[in-house]
């Protein structure tokens, strides 16, 4: 899953600058239909946004491959890597 978390990453990071932010995945998600939770996606974020500095580098957002977060997300991967 650490292949599909950098991919996914790379898919988020729409300006390509090595950080997500909030409003760029959901920009994302949102273009690609993908369904997510929002209120879940911002307490997920927060919580991977070791720094928080309010985006996240690709360091913090690989943790996303481990649980809780890798069962919660597999579908959103599938469809946004599909
Ligand atoms: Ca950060």
């Amino acid at each position: 899953m650490s292949e599909n978390a950098q991919k996914a990453f790379a898919k988020l990071d729409e300006n390509g600058d090595g950080f997500i932010t909030k409003d760029e995945a959901e920009a994302v998600l949102l273009a690609r239909g993908i369904k997510y939770d929002r209120a879940s996606l911002h307490a997920d974020f927060d919580a991977l946004d070791a720094n928080k500095n309010g985006k996240l580098s690709f360091d913090e957002f690989k943790k996303i491959s481990e649980e809780p977060y890798k069962s919660r997300y597999a579908p959103l991967f599938q469809q946004l890597l599909g």
